[in-house]
């Protein structure tokens, strides 16, 4: 049986143009070679060297840092930064973007969230990694404000690894989005999931609902509205939260459904950062036909105020996704 590998894939998928320097391509490579890295680190964890537990460190978020969380950050900075292809590579683990050295640098920026779903690492739960790469979009050498502060849309290419039962790296480079199973025994990505597409409803909710006290009333009505009864809107929705980012939205792509994490009194502007995780998932999310907002806007428009910012995140199929919407702006809670 002739298989696509992830590789194949990617050279197939037309950034072949006029023009075109391999670049991207390069790029990609790095970045599959980096994923299998901490792929094979994170099925190993446990045994042999001691990787699991902390650091004993703060990361810039004020949370504790895991010793995967390190490894993961190291092993991607450290492949992409020396790849040529790069000239910023900023991770939601370190505080300030790392400027390549002028003589390595190439024209894309590497925004990561090297190991998600840090909580769930020494539970043997689904964890991932989340990247996203953009333009260079000023003129001249030095990295400014404005390469590192772009709007979602403007992505060139968004993904995800995810350590789960198997590795699956998930892409998308405005085309579609596709998936890729690692196979262990030859260490390639095949194509698995190709064309991935979001279904319109789904019969899911995932939310930290241990948070519900300190919601505020809409976002309380809207999950009280997800589960009463209705058969014919499909309610009362499953409940389904692992608390690791990358697992959540990938069963909310594969089934449908809606994944939210909310302002609430303690974080009010939501948890999620933005150009580390909100931004790349809604990149995704509507490349497979699906929607993604903070409840009032759409994410992939907004700008960042910082290159740390955080944003509510509201993402899975499209209907799911405006009834949140629709409810989250005090309209009366209609059937659907
Ligand atoms: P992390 O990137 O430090 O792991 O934190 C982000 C994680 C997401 O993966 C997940 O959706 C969320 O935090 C879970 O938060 P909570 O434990 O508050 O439910
Ligand atoms: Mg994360």
């Amino acid at each position: 049986m002739q298989r696509t590998t992830l590789v194949q894939h990617i050279r197939q998928r037309g950034f072949s143009t006029p023009g075109a320097t391999g670049e991207f391509t390069s790029l990609m490579n790095e970045i599959i070679v980096a994923a299998k890295i901490v792929s094979l680190e994170v099925n190993r964890a446990g045994i042999g060297e001691d990787i699991l537990g902390l650091t004993g460190k703060i990361n810039v978020q004020g949370e504790e840092v895991q010793k995967l969380d390190e490894f993961a950050d190291l092993t991607f900075s450290t492949i992409i930064g020396q790849s040529g292809t790069v000239c910023a590579i900023c991770s939601e683990e370190k505080d300030e973007p790392y400027i390549v050295p002028e003589e390595d640098r190439g024209k894309y920026i590497f925004m990561m969230d090297p190991l998600d779903g840090s909580s769930n690492i020494d539970v043997n739960v689904g964890i991932g990694s989340i990247f996203s790469i953009y333009r260079k979009i000023s003129a001249g050498n030095e990295v400014t404000e404005a390469d590192l502060r772009q709007p979602g849309h403007q992505q060139v290419a968004a993904g995800y690894v995810i350590y789960g039962s198997s590795t699956m790296f998930v892409l998308t480079t405005g085309q579609g989005v596709d998936g890729f199973t690692l196979d262990p025994s030859l260490g390639e990505f095949f194509l698995s999931h190709p064309d991935l597409r979001i279904p319109e409803q789904g019969s899911t909710y995932s939310i930290n609902e241990g948070n519900m006290e300190i919601w505020d009333k809409e976002q309380q009505q809207l999950v009280s509205h997800l589960k009463a009864s209705d058969p014919a809107t499909q309610r009362p929705y499953k409940l389904r939260y692992i608390g690791t980012l990358v697992s959540d939205f990938h069963r909310t792509l594969l089934k449908g459904g809606i994944f939210m994490y909310p302002q609430d009194k303690n974080s009010p502007q939501g948890k999620l950062r933005y150009a580390f995780e909100a931004a790349p998932m809604a990149y995704i999310v509507e490349h497979a036909g699906g929607r993604a907002s903070t409840g009032t806007q759409r994410i992939l428009d907004i700008v960042p105020d910082e290159l740390h910012q955080r944003v509510p995140l509201f993402v899975g199929s499209t209907r799911d996704v405006e009834l949140a919407e629709k409810i989250l702006s005090g309209a009366e809670c209609a059937p659907n």
